[in-house]
């Protein structure tokens, strides 16, 4: 009887614990000690915490688990539940996820902050359409160039080796006449350890995380646009959760895309004193780099426009407006 009853109440807890906890994987592609990665950490510490331990989520960083070009499907698909995507990598999927990338649109904080909240609802559905759901959004620094040897206009870019991380990064180096390789950021400091890249865009975190500095000692401050990574969920794996828990999410969540647009602030100069403490150049843009790099982006600017249709020109608009 007793033998009984005791492999009953076994099978009981088991069945609970079974119904009553999730295990989530998220992975991201950039490396621990990046503030997106810190503040993705410190989220999944913060569900931990709130739900008392009944969803864990893993962080798996720096492609460890997924290259970044995968991880956005890898969510769709539910072979992970969720993860941290950089919005442009996906362009070619649909105009919207590139609007971030597009030069000269939104280039300081504010201005970000608004293209996000003008951008989001379309987002928002475009990713639901797709069984996905938006935790969180948290942006990079404005990006500048980096670049071997010093530049005063776009020619002298002409024919060197350019590292893209995005559709939109790669038409950059098009339309100066750079030669553009994809390269993601867990593969960059190889990359330029063995020669393959001369230059590229991108913000100072990424060029502090990747140490550049050891091999390129100029980054021009063209501050040309600010883009955003996402943090998803599958929207499946969301809605099996007991509504306790989803609200521990979502409440984390909007905390930590507070706490990211935050730090992200404030990192940017820090990782401009960091880069400059270890040999690196930080340039201002001579006034025909800017107007160059201006002229790209008006080029970029009419292009999407033109893709997006006329969905696209009421998210731009409704950002111009606000
Ligand atoms: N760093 C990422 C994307 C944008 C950024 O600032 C990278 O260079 O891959």
């Amino acid at each position: 009887m007793i033998h009984k009853f005791g492999i009953a109440l076994a099978g009981l807890t088991l069945g609970a614990a079974a119904f009553a906890q999730a295990k989530w994987d998220l992975p991201t592609a950039y490396p621990p000690a990046n503030y997106h990665t810190e503040n993705i950490v410190q989220f999944a510490k913060d569900v931990d915490a709130a739900t008392g331990g009944k969803l864990k989520i893993t962080v798996h960083s720096n492609a460890s688990l997924f290259k970044a070009p995968e991880i956005k499907r890898a969510v769709q698909s539910g072979q992970a539940q969720a993860g941290e995507i950089l919005l442009a990598n996906f362009a070619n999927e649909n105009p919207i996820y590139a609007l971030d990338g597009v030069p000269f649109l939104a280039t300081t904080y504010p201005e970000a902050k608004k293209l996000y909240g003008a951008s989001k609802p379309a987002m928002e559905k475009l990713l639901s359409a797709q069984g996905i759901k938006v935790l969180f959004m948290v942006p990079w620094a404005p990006q500048g160039i980096y670049s071997k040897k010093e530049i005063g206009s776009v020619a002298d870019l002409r024919g060197i080796k350019w590292r893209a991380y995005s559709p939109a990064t790669a038409k950059i180096a098009e339309l100066i006449g750079a030669q553009p390789v994809q390269i993601q950021q867990a593969e960059l400091s190889a990359a330029m350890a063995t020669g393959v890249i001369e230059s590229y865009m991108s913000s100072g975190s990424t060029g502090y995380d990747t140490k550049t500095y050891e091999s390129i000692k100029n980054f021009y401050d063209t501050q040309a646009w600010i883009p955003k990574n996402a943090v998803l969920v599958n929207a499946k794996a969301f809605d099996t959760l007991d509504p306790v828990t989803k609200d521990a999410v979502t409440k984390a969540a909007a905390e930590a895309e507070v706490r990211g647009w935050k730090t992200a602030q404030e990192k940017n100069d820090e990782y401009k004193r960091l880069l400059t403490e270890r040999g690196m150049k930080i340039h201002k843009p001579s006034p025909k780099l800017d107007a160059d790099m201006r002229q790209v982006g008006g080029i970029m600017q009419a292009d999407w426009l033109k893709v997006a249709g006329p969905d696209g020109a009421a998210i731009v608009d409704a950002y111009k407006k606000n």
